[in-house]
């Protein structure tokens, strides 16, 4: 059995996202190759765009890794996903000023084809991977969208392949929300989660480990694990000068 991967908020950062696949012998190039074993999983966390200056080929590196195999390889939904598309789906919108205020790059938006949006519009929002629940954002909101993974992923599908720019706007809102497993209701927050989706550690980008610790990006190293170890945060800030971190979950 091999070994599951995860990552989060490249931003853009394609060098960065080809050298740590590679490093980890899970892509060589454009191509998939699934670490040692051949039998390795990628989950990619969200966050793919924007601030950065690549994210169309971030983009279109993990579609095509999914294509290649898409049993191993998975893509969870981010607040910029659902910016990105509102930005194409409902141009001068409220979301056309919240896009470039995010760091939208137009010639990422301007090279999104008709299969990157129906392939964005896809995307689930949470998964269990064994015993780590994984999501975007550090927000205990997806309670909202429903009571078990595949209920929210049901909702969340349904949210994205409308035709309602409030609806779509709501889902990008939900995932920007942050900061709900710090401080001394962390934990109960984490077992909400935990207790209503499965797992025993909740895995999450999103909010870079520098805003969590006080310290600055450029000296995060590692996976932050906190709130009494029911949470892992591995964004490691890299739009804000820190490492882009692939972490093996154990
Ligand atoms: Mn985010």
């Amino acid at each position: 059995m091999g070994s599951s991967y995860v990552v989060s908020d490249v931003h853009g950062h394609l060098d960065e996202l080809r050298a740590v696949l590679s490093d980890a012998g899970l892509a060589e190039g454009d191509r998939w190759v699934g670490g040692p074993s051949g039998d390795d999983a990628l989950w990619v966390l969200g966050d793919l765009t924007d601030r950065g200056p690549d994210g169309i080929g971030v983009l279109r590196l993990v579609r095509s890794l999914q294509e290649q195999a898409p049993e191993r390889v998975t893509m969870l939904l981010g607040n910029h996903e659902a910016l990105m598309l509102g930005e194409k789906l409902f141009p001068d919108s409220r979301f056309s000023g919240v896009w470039l205020v995010n760091g939208g790059r137009f010639t990422d938006q301007e090279a999104l084809t008709d299969e990157d949006v129906a392939w964005l519009r896809s995307l689930p929002a949470m998964a269990l991977v064994g015993e780590d629940l994984l999501v975007h954002s550090d927000t205990t909101d997806y309670l909202c969208w429903g009571s078990s993974v595949e209920q929210v992923n049901a909702t969340v599908a349904d949210l994205l392949g409308g035709r309602d720019v409030d609806q779509l706007f709501d889902v990008f809102a939900t995932l920007t929300s942050r900061y709900d497993y710090l401080g001394p209701r962390g934990p109960l927050a984490a077992r909400r989660m935990l207790d209503t989706f499965g797992g025993s550690r909740l895995v999450h980008g999103h909010s870079i480990i520098a805003s969590l610790t006080g310290t600055p990006s450029a000296q995060t190293t590692e996976a932050l694990s906190y709130a009494d170890g029911l949470v892992l945060d591995i964004d490691g800030g890299r739009y804000d000068g820190g490492p882009l971190l692939l972490v093996r979950l154990s």
